[in-house]
Protein backbone atom coordinates (compact mmCIF):
# COMPACT_ATOMS: atom_id res chain seq x y z
CA UNK A 1 0.00 0.00 0.00
CA UNK A 2 1.40 3.05 -1.15
CA UNK A 3 0.27 5.87 1.63
CA UNK A 4 1.14 8.97 -0.34
CA UNK A 5 -0.84 7.97 -3.50
CA UNK A 6 -4.14 6.59 -1.28
CA UNK A 7 -3.89 10.14 0.94
CA UNK A 8 -3.96 12.10 -2.84
CA UNK A 9 -7.15 10.00 -4.24
CA UNK A 10 -8.96 10.08 -0.84
CA UNK A 11 -8.26 14.23 -1.46
CA UNK A 12 -10.08 14.02 -4.66
CA UNK A 13 -13.17 12.43 -3.66
CA UNK A 14 -13.39 14.75 -0.59
CA UNK A 15 -13.03 17.64 -3.18
CA UNK A 16 -15.57 15.81 -5.20
CA UNK A 17 -18.22 15.72 -3.04
CA UNK A 18 -17.67 18.79 -1.40
CA UNK A 19 -17.73 20.23 -5.08
CA UNK A 20 -20.64 18.64 -5.82
CA UNK A 21 -22.78 20.43 -3.02
CA UNK A 22 -20.97 23.53 -3.56
CA UNK A 23 -20.13 23.97 -0.16
CA UNK A 24 -18.52 21.89 3.19
CA UNK A 25 -16.40 21.38 5.72
CA UNK A 26 -12.99 20.85 3.73
CA UNK A 27 -10.71 22.40 6.00
CA UNK A 28 -10.98 19.58 8.93
CA UNK A 29 -11.77 16.84 6.24
CA UNK A 30 -8.66 17.89 4.74
CA UNK A 31 -6.41 17.75 7.93
CA UNK A 32 -7.35 13.92 8.74
CA UNK A 33 -6.61 12.41 5.80
CA UNK A 34 -3.62 10.73 6.53
CA UNK A 35 -4.80 9.31 10.03
CA UNK A 36 -7.87 7.93 8.67
CA UNK A 37 -5.47 6.34 5.67
CA UNK A 38 -3.22 4.57 8.34
CA UNK A 39 -6.03 3.47 10.62
CA UNK A 40 -8.64 1.72 7.17
CA UNK A 41 -5.22 0.30 5.49
CA UNK A 42 -2.98 -0.41 8.09
CA UNK A 43 -4.45 -0.89 11.65
CA UNK A 44 -8.27 -1.14 12.03
CA UNK A 45 -9.54 -4.88 12.20
CA UNK A 46 -12.85 -4.35 10.23
CA UNK A 47 -14.76 -6.34 7.34
CA UNK A 48 -16.14 -3.79 5.15
CA UNK A 49 -18.91 -6.64 3.86
CA UNK A 50 -19.53 -7.21 7.44
CA UNK A 51 -20.07 -3.73 9.29
CA UNK A 52 -21.76 -4.48 12.13
CA UNK A 53 -19.00 -7.57 12.86
CA UNK A 54 -18.89 -8.57 16.93
CA UNK A 55 -15.63 -7.56 18.33
CA UNK A 56 -14.52 -5.00 15.32
CA UNK A 57 -12.12 -1.94 16.57
CA UNK A 58 -14.71 1.15 16.37
CA UNK A 59 -13.60 4.84 14.97
CA UNK A 60 -15.55 7.50 16.56
CA UNK A 61 -15.00 10.60 14.67
CA UNK A 62 -15.72 12.99 17.53
CA UNK A 63 -15.15 15.96 15.73
CA UNK A 64 -18.42 15.00 13.09
CA UNK A 65 -18.10 17.59 10.64
CA UNK A 66 -15.59 15.80 8.71
CA UNK A 67 -18.06 12.96 7.46
CA UNK A 68 -16.94 13.91 3.71
CA UNK A 69 -13.35 12.53 4.68
CA UNK A 70 -14.83 9.46 6.62
CA UNK A 71 -16.93 8.87 3.91
CA UNK A 72 -14.21 9.30 1.29
CA UNK A 73 -12.23 6.19 2.71
CA UNK A 74 -15.25 4.02 3.66
CA UNK A 75 -16.41 4.38 0.03
CA UNK A 76 -12.90 3.23 -1.47
CA UNK A 77 -12.59 0.34 1.54
CA UNK A 78 -16.05 -0.94 -0.38
CA UNK A 79 -18.50 -0.18 3.03
CA UNK A 80 -21.18 1.81 0.04
CA UNK A 81 -21.24 2.40 -3.85
CA UNK A 82 -18.63 5.53 -4.89
CA UNK A 83 -21.53 7.51 -6.15
CA UNK A 84 -22.95 8.35 -3.10
CA UNK A 85 -20.47 10.64 -2.71
CA UNK A 86 -22.29 12.57 -5.18
CA UNK A 87 -25.19 12.70 -2.67
CA UNK A 88 -23.27 14.54 0.37
CA UNK A 89 -25.78 16.56 2.45
CA UNK A 90 -28.17 16.66 -0.32
CA UNK A 91 -32.30 15.97 0.73
CA UNK A 92 -32.78 11.67 1.16
CA UNK A 93 -28.67 10.98 1.23
CA UNK A 94 -27.29 8.37 3.57
CA UNK A 95 -24.45 10.88 3.68
CA UNK A 96 -25.21 13.69 5.77
CA UNK A 97 -22.41 16.70 6.44
CA UNK A 98 -22.01 15.74 9.67
CA UNK A 99 -21.47 11.08 11.01
CA UNK A 100 -24.54 9.28 11.22
CA UNK A 101 -24.79 5.35 12.49
CA UNK A 102 -28.15 5.28 11.66
CA UNK A 103 -27.49 5.97 8.16
CA UNK A 104 -23.87 5.83 6.84
CA UNK A 105 -22.59 1.77 6.67
CA UNK A 106 -19.28 2.00 8.55
CA UNK A 107 -20.13 5.23 10.63
CA UNK A 108 -19.81 3.57 14.33
CA UNK A 109 -21.47 6.84 16.06
CA UNK A 110 -23.54 9.64 15.50
CA UNK A 111 -21.41 12.99 15.90
CA UNK A 112 -21.34 16.18 15.70
CA UNK A 113 -22.77 18.01 18.78
CA UNK A 114 -18.91 18.50 20.17
CA UNK A 115 -17.45 16.62 22.97
CA UNK A 116 -20.01 14.38 22.94
CA UNK A 117 -18.67 11.45 20.74
CA UNK A 118 -15.58 11.19 22.77
CA UNK A 119 -17.94 10.39 25.86
CA UNK A 120 -19.07 7.89 23.45
CA UNK A 121 -16.15 6.16 22.59
CA UNK A 122 -14.67 6.10 26.25
CA UNK A 123 -18.11 4.14 27.38
CA UNK A 124 -17.51 1.89 23.95
CA UNK A 125 -14.15 1.20 25.11
CA UNK A 126 -15.42 0.23 28.87
CA UNK A 127 -17.86 -1.51 27.07
CA UNK A 128 -15.44 -3.52 24.91
CA UNK A 129 -13.41 -4.45 28.11
CA UNK A 130 -16.68 -6.08 30.12
CA UNK A 131 -17.10 -7.63 27.09
CA UNK A 132 -13.41 -8.80 26.94
CA UNK A 133 -13.97 -8.89 23.21
CA UNK A 134 -10.41 -7.12 22.27
CA UNK A 135 -11.16 -4.30 19.95
CA UNK A 136 -9.44 -1.32 19.72
CA UNK A 137 -11.77 2.05 20.08
CA UNK A 138 -10.21 4.76 18.00
CA UNK A 139 -11.61 8.34 18.60
CA UNK A 140 -10.66 11.59 16.97
CA UNK A 141 -11.53 14.83 18.52
CA UNK A 142 -10.49 18.68 17.22
CA UNK A 143 -8.82 21.31 19.08
CA UNK A 144 -11.35 23.76 19.51
CA UNK A 145 -13.33 20.62 20.52
CA UNK A 146 -11.06 20.02 23.43
CA UNK A 147 -12.62 23.05 25.02
CA UNK A 148 -15.70 21.46 26.00
CA UNK A 149 -15.70 20.15 29.74
CA UNK A 150 -17.26 17.03 28.32
CA UNK A 151 -14.34 15.80 26.87
CA UNK A 152 -12.26 16.33 30.29
CA UNK A 153 -14.82 14.50 32.34
CA UNK A 154 -14.84 11.34 30.17
CA UNK A 155 -10.90 11.65 30.02
CA UNK A 156 -10.94 11.81 33.84
CA UNK A 157 -13.17 8.58 33.45
CA UNK A 158 -11.25 6.57 30.86
CA UNK A 159 -8.00 7.01 33.08
CA UNK A 160 -9.96 5.89 36.17
CA UNK A 161 -11.24 3.06 34.47
CA UNK A 162 -7.51 1.86 33.10
CA UNK A 163 -8.92 2.02 29.33
CA UNK A 164 -5.79 1.07 27.46
CA UNK A 165 -7.81 -0.32 24.34
CA UNK A 166 -8.38 3.66 23.64
CA UNK A 167 -6.49 5.41 21.25
CA UNK A 168 -7.57 9.09 20.85
CA UNK A 169 -6.73 11.93 18.40
CA UNK A 170 -6.32 15.48 18.76
CA UNK A 171 -6.18 16.95 15.02
CA UNK A 172 -3.82 19.90 16.68
CA UNK A 173 -4.84 22.35 13.38
CA UNK A 174 -4.86 25.29 16.18
CA UNK A 175 -7.77 26.64 14.07
CA UNK A 176 -11.67 26.21 14.76
CA UNK A 177 -14.79 27.34 13.31
CA UNK A 178 -14.07 31.62 13.94
CA UNK A 179 -10.70 31.50 14.42
CA UNK A 180 -7.17 30.89 16.39
CA UNK A 181 -7.80 28.11 19.25
CA UNK A 182 -5.07 30.50 20.76
CA UNK A 183 -7.80 33.16 20.08
CA UNK A 184 -10.32 31.93 21.07
CA UNK A 185 -9.57 30.33 24.41
CA UNK A 186 -6.33 28.75 24.22
CA UNK A 187 -5.75 24.92 25.09
CA UNK A 188 -1.89 24.57 25.80
CA UNK A 189 0.01 23.26 27.86
CA UNK A 190 -2.35 20.04 25.82
CA UNK A 191 0.44 17.48 26.68
CA UNK A 192 0.65 17.98 30.43
CA UNK A 193 -3.15 18.50 30.84
CA UNK A 194 -3.40 14.42 29.70
CA UNK A 195 -0.75 13.57 31.45
CA UNK A 196 -2.22 15.09 34.35
CA UNK A 197 -5.55 13.53 33.93
CA UNK A 198 -3.54 10.12 33.31
CA UNK A 199 -3.03 9.26 29.90
CA UNK A 200 -0.18 8.42 27.53
CA UNK A 201 0.21 10.91 25.79
CA UNK A 202 2.40 10.70 22.56
CA UNK A 203 2.99 14.38 20.43
CA UNK A 204 3.13 13.84 16.36
CA UNK A 205 5.47 16.70 15.13
CA UNK A 206 3.74 16.04 11.68
CA UNK A 207 0.60 15.07 11.86
CA UNK A 208 0.12 14.79 8.35
CA UNK A 209 2.72 12.20 7.87
CA UNK A 210 1.62 8.66 7.66
CA UNK A 211 4.96 7.21 8.94
CA UNK A 212 5.04 9.44 12.06
CA UNK A 213 1.15 8.77 12.56
CA UNK A 214 1.93 5.32 11.85
CA UNK A 215 4.92 4.95 14.76
CA UNK A 216 2.93 6.44 17.27
CA UNK A 217 0.25 4.14 16.92
CA UNK A 218 1.79 0.82 17.36
CA UNK A 219 3.49 2.90 20.78
CA UNK A 220 0.36 3.86 22.27
CA UNK A 221 -0.93 0.23 21.67
CA UNK A 222 1.66 -1.07 24.13
CA UNK A 223 0.98 1.81 26.82
CA UNK A 224 -1.16 0.06 29.46
CA UNK A 225 -3.02 3.14 29.59
CA UNK A 226 -5.56 5.31 27.43
CA UNK A 227 -3.48 7.36 24.73
CA UNK A 228 -3.66 10.61 23.40
CA UNK A 229 -1.71 10.88 20.18
CA UNK A 230 -1.52 14.73 19.51
CA UNK A 231 -1.01 15.53 16.05
CA UNK A 232 0.35 18.51 14.43
CA UNK A 233 -1.34 18.77 11.09
CA UNK A 234 -2.69 21.43 8.83
CA UNK A 235 -6.26 22.85 8.16
CA UNK A 236 -6.68 22.58 4.59
CA UNK A 237 -3.90 20.33 3.64
CA UNK A 238 -2.73 18.85 0.62
CA UNK A 239 -5.44 21.26 -1.76
CA UNK A 240 -3.67 25.00 -2.07
CA UNK A 241 -6.83 27.08 -1.72
CA UNK A 242 -8.25 25.50 1.48
CA UNK A 243 -5.18 25.70 2.96
CA UNK A 244 -4.32 29.28 2.08
CA UNK A 245 -7.97 30.28 3.07
CA UNK A 246 -7.14 29.54 6.30
CA UNK A 247 -9.89 30.19 9.13
CA UNK A 248 -12.30 30.35 6.37
CA UNK A 249 -12.19 26.76 5.25
CA UNK A 250 -13.72 26.00 8.14
CA UNK A 251 -16.94 25.75 5.73
CA UNK A 252 -16.49 27.56 2.53
CA UNK A 253 -17.61 27.43 -1.19
CA UNK A 254 -16.41 25.21 -3.51
CA UNK A 255 -17.91 26.35 -6.88
CA UNK A 256 -16.51 24.93 -10.28
CA UNK A 257 -13.54 27.22 -10.78
CA UNK A 258 -11.96 25.80 -7.40
CA UNK A 259 -13.25 22.33 -7.57
CA UNK A 260 -11.49 21.99 -11.18
CA UNK A 261 -8.40 23.93 -10.58
CA UNK A 262 -8.21 21.86 -7.08
CA UNK A 263 -8.60 18.16 -8.89
CA UNK A 264 -5.86 19.36 -11.57
CA UNK A 265 -3.22 20.30 -8.97
CA UNK A 266 -4.49 16.48 -7.33
CA UNK A 267 -3.76 14.93 -10.55
CA UNK A 268 -0.76 16.76 -11.09
CA UNK A 269 0.46 15.35 -7.51
CA UNK A 270 0.01 11.67 -8.60
C1 LIG B 1 -21.52 21.55 21.03
C2 LIG B 1 -21.22 22.24 19.72
N1 LIG B 1 -20.96 23.56 19.71
C3 LIG B 1 -20.70 24.19 18.53
C4 LIG B 1 -20.72 23.49 17.36
C5 LIG B 1 -20.45 24.22 16.05
N2 LIG B 1 -19.15 23.87 15.52
C6 LIG B 1 -18.98 22.94 14.57
S1 LIG B 1 -17.39 22.68 14.16
C7 LIG B 1 -16.85 23.86 15.25
C8 LIG B 1 -15.40 24.17 15.42
C9 LIG B 1 -14.62 22.99 15.80
O1 LIG B 1 -13.27 23.26 15.79
P1 LIG B 1 -12.23 22.10 15.87
O2 LIG B 1 -12.65 21.16 16.95
O3 LIG B 1 -10.89 22.69 16.01
O4 LIG B 1 -12.45 21.34 14.50
P2 LIG B 1 -11.58 21.38 13.15
O5 LIG B 1 -10.60 22.49 13.24
O6 LIG B 1 -10.92 20.07 13.05
O7 LIG B 1 -12.58 21.58 12.04
C10 LIG B 1 -17.94 24.44 15.93
C11 LIG B 1 -17.84 25.50 16.93
C12 LIG B 1 -20.99 22.11 17.42
N3 LIG B 1 -20.99 21.35 16.31
N4 LIG B 1 -21.21 21.50 18.61
MG1 LIG C 1 -9.26 22.71 14.81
Amino acid sequence: MNFEEKCISIRKDILTEIGTLGVGHIGGSLSIVELLVVLYYKHMNVDPSNPQMEGRDRLIVSKGHSGPAVYAVLSDKGYFPKDWLLTLNKPGTNLPSHCDMNKTPGIDMTTGSLGQGFSCAVGIAKASKIRKDNATIYTIIGDGESQEGQIWEAAMFAAHHKLDNLIAFTDYNKMQLDGMVDDVCGIEPLSDKWKAFGWNVISVNNGNDCEEIDNAIQIAKKSGKPSMIILNTIKGYGISFAQKAGVSNHSMPVGKELFEQGLKELEGAI
